[in-house]
């Protein structure tokens, strides 16, 4: 008998709450997969019924038989691969280890715009995402589904995109950045199976939830994926099938050197903007402006969670042995890493995710850690189906 056995094992089968489109749940539902954990997924929105068990407007939301809730996918992933040593996705080496979890934080973080833009500002991938959202969560609405659509359509644009710095002139930007992972990843997929050698790894389920859910799946990114970097396409579905038992072949021991582009992406881009975010957090911004790679970048949402990513990036440098942190700087300086890491002084986000499990329910005098910084309050407001707003404000 086996851990994952659901008749030993007294948190199995899995329940994972989340749209069939969503970006995380796609994410946790292929780690649960590559464990081979026994689970099914329920279309659910992050509101109502979800938030009030997770006290976090978000999905994926984990479900155990024994009735705990789970929430966010970076400390579940974390206390599913401690739980479940033989299929452990986290490497070993404390430096690889820290690099992947860099990765995943900005596969999470960073290529969301990306993902958010294509999915949201072209009208077919809008259009089919759209309805699939409307099938799924919103059949009882009782308002024609034109209306539901170009409702779902128009609350993604305002939150996601153009009401999230998507502009006529970061549009080139915000592509760049699928372009160059692309590009980054055939590399590397062009000498192994997986990010970090012959069986998936933390990195690799980190990029799994844009790549998956959303540049493979919607209808612009899909075509652009498949027409210029088919070999991206082919390791999101190895992905999909991968089944730790089945694997066989271990992680690679040290960073690769073909990580180095991805870092300095992460050095050049997505670092100053975690600082950036940080700085207005401090001062209670709700948003601002921050120029990225020569990207006017205005009105960006603060968000408490990012301000949260930065300092759990601090904290797992600060945890590493003395030898394993000289290793880690000189790899953070070769590539712009270290000087944006430790930029921002006195950093507080009140996001308060301990990792101990259940990791869901904060207390209600904490930040919500709703990586979209709406929180419970905001998002119990609006609704999943917000007051029909037409004119979203633009920031050209
Ligand atoms: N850091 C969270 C992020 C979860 C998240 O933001 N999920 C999105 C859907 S993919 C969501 O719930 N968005 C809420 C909304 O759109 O209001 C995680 O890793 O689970």
């Amino acid at each position: 008998m086996t851990t994952n056995d659901e008749n030993s094992d007294p948190i199995l089968p899995l329940t994972v709450y989340g749209p069939e489109i969503s970006y995380f749940t796609g994410k946790l539902e292929a780690v649960i997969r590559y464990m081979e954990l026994p689970y099914q997924r329920v279309a659910k929105s992050p509101t109502g019924e979800l938030a009030a068990k997770t006290g976090t407007a978000q999905v994926p939301a984990l479900q155990l038989a024994d009735d705990r809730w789970l929430t966010d996918t970076t400390p579940i992933i974390d206390w599913l691969d401690k739980r479940y040593p033989e299929f452990t996705i986290i490497p070993k080496n404390p430096v690889t280890a820290f690099f992947s979890l860099l990765l995943e934080d900005y596969a999470d973080e960073w290529l969301w715009r990306p993902a958010m833009h294509y999915r949201w500002d072209y009208a077919e991938s809008a259009a089919q995402q759209s309805r699939v959202l409307t099938n799924e969560l919103a059949r009882n609405l009782p308002l024609p589904n034109f209306v539901k659509r170009y409702m779902i359509r128009n609350r993604q644009r305002r939150y996601f995109t153009n009401g999230d710095g998507v502009t006529a002139e970061t549009w080139h930007h915000v592509e760049k950045t699928f372009f160059d992972t692309l590009d980054q990843f055939s590399t590397i997929l062009g000498t192994r199976p997986y990010l970090l050698g012959t069986r998936p790894s933390l990195a690799d389920f980190g990029f799994f939830g844009p790549m998956f859910r959303h540049f493979s799946m919607d209808p612009t990114s899909a075509r652009i994926m498949r027409e210029t970097e088919p070999a991206v396409f082919e390791w999101v579905a190895r992905m999909w099938n991968a089944r730790a038992s089945l694997i066989e072949g271990e992680l690679l021991e040290d960073v690769p050197e073909d990580w180095g582009p991805i870092l300095d992406s992460i050095g050049s881009g997505y670092l100053p903007y975690l600082c950036a975010n940080a700085e207005a957090w401090k001062t209670n911004a709700s948003h601002f402006d921050v120029n990225i790679e020569g990207a006017p970048y205005q009105h960006i949402r603060t968000a408490p969670y990012r301000v949260w990513c930065l300092e759990e990036l601090r904290r797992h440098y600060n945890e590493l042995p003395e030898t394993h942190q000289q290793t880690v700087r000189k790899l953070l300086e070769t590539h712009g890493c270290w000087t944006p890491l430790w930029q921002v002084e006195d950093l507080e986000s009140g996001v308060n995710l301990d990792h101990k499990a259940p990791f869901a329910k904060h207390d209600s005098n904490s930040v919500s850690g709703s990586m979209t910084g709406l929180g419970l309050i905001d998002a119990e407001k609006l609704q999943w189906f917000p007051v029909f707003s037409p004119n979203p404000k633009k920031h050209a």
